[in-house]
């Protein structure tokens, strides 16, 4: 990749938007936001409709192309702009597949099946919306802990990131699902604290953290996420 790269993000204020801020950081890419938030109607305007006809946050445009969905935006960030300093992606074929093996447990496991069930079906989250229903946020929370054993099971071999020495996008999905079940006050398993801990002082995710938070607080104004 030569030149600059024309980068611009939309989209702040949830533990997915934060995922492709963070990658940015990481990869020491410059780009602008725009910093939509969900559930504001900033998400439905013709502009951004057209841009996004999913009408979610957050959305990549690289130039003329335009990708969606979180992961697949920090994965097209990490192929396209890591270099030998900054990798966040394996290169070795079987190292890529493990790679893509725990972008997929992460995204699909921990956060669609778990944590993102408890926001939709929590009286102080979605519930309104979607249904108050406390036996389902529980069972969701008691899956997420089971899933967490295979994180417990990785990181108990002494390693420092999830595939190893090597800080990958892997850990970029998987520490904005551990903050989020934090905050629902899902218990994490004891080898994930020092991770966390570690995670939490690069300047990276400090960086993207902070790229991340609404200029104002989101109101919303309309039902569906
Ligand atoms: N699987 C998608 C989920 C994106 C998503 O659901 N975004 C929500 C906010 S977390 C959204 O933009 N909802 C539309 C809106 O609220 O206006 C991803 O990871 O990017």
């Amino acid at each position: 990749m030569t030149g600059t790269p024309d980068l611009t993000l939309w989209g702040v204020g949830t533990s997915r938007t934060v995922r492709p801020h963070w990658a940015m950081f990481e990869l020491g890419l410059p780009y602008k936001v725009k910093p939509i938030g969900p559930r504001t109607g900033e998400t439905k305007t013709e502009e951004y409709t057209a841009l996004n006809p999913r009408q979610k946050v957050p959305l990549l445009q690289d130039g003329d192309f335009c990708i969606g969905e979180s992961a697949a935006i920090v994965a097209y960030l990490s192929s396209t702009y890591s270099s030998p300093d900054r990798a966040l992606i394996p290169t070795a074929q079987r190292d890529y597949a493990a790679w893509l093996e725990w972008c997929f447990f992460i995204v699909t496991e921990l956060d669609s099946t778990s944590l993102y069930v408890m926001r939709r079906h929590s009286a102080n989250a979605l519930g309104p919306i979607y249904g108050i229903a406390p036996e389902v946020v529980a069972k969701a929370g008691e899956y997420f802990r089971e899933q967490l054993r295979h994180v417990e099971k990785a990181l108990r071999d002494d390693r420092t990131y999830l595939m190893g020495d090597h800080f990958t996008s892997a850990d970029i999905l998987l520490t904005t699902c551990l903050d989020w079940a934090i905050a629902y006050g899902v218990g994490i398993c004891d080898v994930a604290q020092p991770y966390l801990e570690r995670i939490h002082q690069r300047e990276a995710y400090q960086r993207g953290t902070a790229a991340n938070v609404p200029l104002a607080p989101i109101v919303p104004v309309q039902a569906k996420v």
